[in-house]
């Protein structure tokens, strides 16, 4: 007599990822069909920043409007202000641009920001409990968590 064997594939329907089709490492999420991934584990400069968001195809995070803002904000957390991708630093007349290329027409500045102080070029959104998620200019080579984003267009 003759035994077959018959191999079923089975398909794992595992994944790390709340939003698998934008990424797969643990943090990307999907809201309005748009890709947003915080890493809080990872605290580095922004120029790092910039570059771990490169890495996952996407850019800091660049935020439009009211509503985006308070996404951005489930996000982050109360204890460690985050880096976004404003900066003063890439435009030669120091004005503040996203470093996804989109023009800023929604601005959410804490109380008495961008302050301006010297070296102070990177924005963070502000960890603390009375002023979560607004925008703070600090220094670019502090270390931060941050967000990344895939823009469109
Ligand atoms: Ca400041």
């Amino acid at each position: 007599t003759q035994k077959t064997l018959t191999i079923i594939p089975i398909t794992v329907g595992y994944s790390w990822s709340d939003a698998p089709d934008c990424g797969t490492n643990l943090g990307w999420r999907k809201n309005n069909n748009i890709c947003y991934y915080h890493n809080d584990t990872d605290i580095v400069d922004f120029h790092t920043a910039m570059t771990r968001c490169y890495h996952e195809k996407a850019s800091l995070v660049s935020i439009h409007s009211g509503d985006e803002q308070a996404y951005v904000n489930t996000m982050v957390d109360l204890e460690l202000p985050t880096w976004i991708g404003l900066s003063d630093i890439l435009l030669e007349n120091h004005s503040y641009s996203w470093t996804d290329g989109w023009p800023v027409f929604f601005t959410q500045w804490g109380p008495g920001e961008p302050s301006n102080i010297k070296d102070e070029g990177c924005v963070s959104v502000h960890a603390s409990r009375a002023f979560h998620g607004t925008w703070n200019d600090t220094r670019c080579d502090q270390a931060k968590p941050y967000v990344c984003k895939i823009s469109s267009g």
